[in-house]
């Protein structure tokens, strides 16, 4: 559906989007003017539609060490991602990506489109983060260390257990929780948080990336990429592509009901995590991709479209959920809503109903002793149109 059809549906998605569309802009008319922070900030806007304008929110010093962290992972997840390099050439390469960073004459050309101009200019993200204070740039280092080494690990190993799966979304989404949580307490904001719940964080938003992207990384060229671990398909299918066969419909779809039921387990941590900001620009930053993941999984959950084609949100909801997720009150809102929506979706022939059930009937309460259901204002009727 075009624009024009979705306001046709949905008009009340027309004030957030306008909101949206003048947000970027403002953004794009802040873009430094210094060559390599101005390529720094135009390139966040180009690969990353979302946590651009939440990033822009952020006060300048630690805006600018958010941008860099980003840049850096995303140039190294680049290299992790491209499935025409060579495992011999590709693992030296994530193994010292954390000493490229300082070295502004490293470059290595990999990646398509907006992420080949991104590495092919790599010098302009090595210029900006050597002007970052130390305690940034440390945090930094030390998080591209430890994921270009778990990346290398996984590029010889299959995800085969549920533990495997969540010590390879550690390294590429919990370990990016655990340098947010560094980079807030060291601009002076926040206490640092445990790296559990840092970790549970990334977590949560990578293993909904995971699942939603199934049909993408079963079919990139020349090779497949599969993260959904053995031990869970394997209750349901012999190979991992055979989910996407029409014939296993009714197995694809409790597969990934599995795999909603699995990423639920994060959802608690996630809350203990966000309620403990205080600082309120920092608190949209991180609260903001965590409702768009929920919303992502509402509308995966029971879904066969997921196994068919792209599973995404709506623009104008999207924009909804940037403009009105302000407060705690706001996201025990979502999450609550959420939990009883997913209820409804449940099939009692499910066979993981009853845990999936558990698990939304654990976040509910959560959310209900809260005590502030009552006090949020407008998000409450997000998660519901999501669905329908
Ligand atoms: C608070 C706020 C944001 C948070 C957070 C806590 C904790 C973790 C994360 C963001 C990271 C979540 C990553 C989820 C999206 N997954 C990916 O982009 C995959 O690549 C992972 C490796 C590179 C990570 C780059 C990154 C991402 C978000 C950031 C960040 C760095 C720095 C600061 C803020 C946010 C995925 O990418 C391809 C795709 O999804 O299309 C993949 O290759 O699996
Ligand atoms: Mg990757």
């Amino acid at each position: 559906m075009g624009t024009l059809g979705a306001l046709v549906k949905h008009p009340d998605d027309f004030y957030p989007l306008l909101k949206l569309k003048m947000a970027a802009r403002h953004a794009e008319k802040q873009i430094p003017s210094e060559p390599h922070w101005g390529f720094c900030f135009s390139m966040l806007h180009k690969v990353s539609r979302s946590f651009a304008l939440v990033i822009q929110q952020l006060d300048t010093k630690l805006r600018n060490a958010v941008c860099i962290f980003y840049l850096v992972l995303r140039a190294l997840d680049t290299v992790e991602d491209d499935t025409s390099i060579a495992t011999d050439v590709k693992v030296p390469i994530l193994i010292a990506f954390h000493r490229h960073i300082y070295d502004r004459s490293w470059h290595f050309s990999c990646g398509t489109k907006d992420y080949k101009v991104l590495m092919d200019q790599f010098h302009h993200v090595s210029t900006a983060f050597l002007e970052l204070e130390k305690g940034y740039q440390d945090a930094i280092e030390d998080i591209t260390k430890r994921m270009g080494a778990g990346m290398a690990k996984f590029i010889c190993k299959e995800v085969e257990t549920v533990d495997d799966y969540d010590e390879y979304c550690h390294y590429v989404a919990g370990l990016v929780g655990l340098g947010l949580s560094k980079l807030f307490h060291a601009s002076g904001a926040e206490d640092l948080a445990p790296d559990t719940l840092s970790n549970s964080m990334g977590l949560f938003l990578q293993k909904t990336n995971i699942i939603r992207d199934y049909l993408e990384d079963i079919n990139e060229i020349p090779k497949s990429r599969m993260f959904w671990p053995r031990q869970i398909w394997s209750k349901y299918v012999n190979k991992l592509e055979d989910l996407k066969y029409e014939e296993n419909s009714v197995k694809a779809v409790q597969c990934l009901n599995d795999m909603v039921t699995n990423a639920l387990t994060h959802m608690e941590d996630c809350l203990k995590y966000m309620s403990a900001l205080r600082d309120p620009a920092i608190f949209k930053f991180c609260a903001i991709p965590q409702i768009m993941a929920i919303g992502t999984l509402a509308l995966c959950y029971n879904n066969i479209e997921v196994f068919r084609g792209v599973v995404k949100m709506r623009r104008g909801l999207t924009a909804k959920v940037i403009d009105r997720t302000n407060s705690m009150a706001d996201v025990y809102g979502a999450f609550y809503d959420f939990s009883c929506m997913l209820k409804t979706k449940v099939d009692s022939k499910d066979p993981n109903a009853q845990k999936t059930l558990a698990r939304l009937d654990a976040i509910t309460k959560t959310c209900r002793e809260s005590g502030v259901l009552n006090k949020r204002t407008i998000l409450s009727s997000t998660i519901a149109c999501i669905v329908s």
